[in-house]
């Protein structure tokens, strides 16, 4: 009967990841799967996650479910994180969030909510966006249409063209998928003037804002990464944010995310609630709890939350640095083509616009490994690599 199954190719940046292990040259550079690393190449535990790990060894004295929702501590925080503790949503309980299984949970829960409010519902999101985006949407049974976003020639932003498609064809009741910030998979981010005027396209259409917040504190800080996005949610009436702390803790096997949910009124809220947790229900029942009492035990101590802001700070400042280093080194190769995207596209992620006879070069005869598109994760660069990553970059770049 299996041999009936028709398998959707695998995620090419998993089989990739398998591939960068069989490769014996010892020079080889992975900037493919997206985790951060160190200078050194590796993904190491966060001083804070590690100590608020052993204090849950040492004093967690049950095992018992958590709950449909999840951690009632970590439910509570999210909304600040996300949104700065004053924000009116939150003192109007207009918004209440739900532990999921990584960002990715959310993401599921999400597309299942929207399956049962409309069966069929169209999904707006971006061209390109992140490779599981669509499988997720599409299995929830959702209907997926694409707006233009990344324009080749510029490696940027194509906001005009966006709006007109989205002006054009999105229907009143259509939800439209953004990302926070740090798009996967090209870097490129909506200034706050261009999340304002899709804040007033959506208020103006009806739509259904979904937003993916990924890389929260990856770009320029928790709270500057998320200015546009606390922008749309002061004034929408409904809205889903599914948030992952996989980068943010560097806790990416812990599966730790949350689905927001803003409604229109607290009675409102209380009935979405109940229906998310219909969804959760049937499909894996209650989240692991793991790691988010991680998350919420540096939070709410305020010695583990200074070493983990410094730690993500440093984090942030090593792609910063990585990004303009490389760029430095393409500049000193007398690389003609322009290089400004590299310091302009924000996060882990950049959109290089390699064919993929480029990368398949790239990984063949230089051992560097990309995703097939194109993406380079910045945060696989270092000091061993980065001089022989500009070298072999400069040789492709057009
Ligand atoms: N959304 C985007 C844009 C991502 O890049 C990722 C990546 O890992 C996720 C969601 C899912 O994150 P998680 O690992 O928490 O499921
Ligand atoms: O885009 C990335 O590289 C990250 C990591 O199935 C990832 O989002 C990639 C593929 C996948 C899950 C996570």
């Amino acid at each position: 009967m299996f041999e009936t199954l028709n398998l959707r190719k695998v995620d090419n940046l998993l089989s990739l990841m398998q591939a960068f292990r069989t490769d014996q040259r010892p020079d080889k550079v992975d900037l493919g799967v997206g985790v951060y690393k160190n200078d050194a190449g590796d993904v190491p535990v966060m001083r804070a996650v590690k100590e608020a790990e052993q204090r849950l060894v040492a004093d967690e004295e049950s095992k018992n479910y958590v709950g449909i929702a999840g951690d009632a501590g970590f439910r509570e925080l999210i909304p600040g994180l996300l949104l700065g503790a004053d924000h009116a949503l939150i003192g109007e309980s207009r918004i209440a969030s739900i532990q999921t299984p990584g960002g990715t949970g959310a993401l599921k829960v999400a597309c299942d909510m929207l399956q049962a409010i409309t069966p069929g519902k169209t999904l707006w999101v971006s061209t390109p966006t992140w490779a599981n985006h669509i499988p997720i949407a599409t299995d929830a049974g959702l209907t997926v249409a694409q707006y233009p976003y990344f324009r080749g020639e510029t490696r940027g932003l194509e906001f005009d063209a966006m709006m007109e498609h989205l002006r054009a064809n999105a229907q009143s009741g259509d939800a439209l998928m953004l990302h926070a910030c740090c798009h996967n998979p090209t870097g490129v981010d909506l200034s706050s003037e261009q999340w304002k005027a899709v804040t007033d396209f959506v208020l103006d259409r009806g739509l259904l804002p979904v937003v993916d917040c990924a890389y929260q504190g990856l770009a320029d800080g928790m709270d500057a990464d998320v200015a546009g996005l606390r922008h749309m949610a002061a004034r929408v009436p409904e809205m889903l944010i599914a948030s992952s702390n996989s980068k943010n803790f560097a806790i990416y096997r812990e599966r730790t995310g949350a689905l927001s949910l803003v409604a229109k009124s607290k009675i409102e809220l209380a009935a979405t609630f109940a229906a998310a947790e219909t969804v959760i229900r049937s499909n894996y029942s209650m989240p692991p709890s793991h790691g988010a009492r991680v998350v919420s035990t540096v939070l709410q101590d305020s010695a583990l939350r200074k070493i983990w802001e410094a730690e993500l700070t440093d984090m942030r400042d090593r792609i910063t640095s990585m990004r303009s280093g490389l760029r430095s080194r393409l500049q000193a190769l007398d690389v003609e083509a322009d290089t400004s995207f590299l310091t302009d596209q924000r996060g882990m992620f950049t959109y290089t616009g390699f064919t993929p006879d480029d990368v398949h070069w790239l990984r063949e005869m230089r051992g560097i490994y990309m995703a097939g598109d194109g993406r380079i994760n910045i945060a696989g660069l270092g000091s061993a690599n980065i001089d022989a990553v500009a070298e072999a970059l400069a040789a492709r770049l057009a």
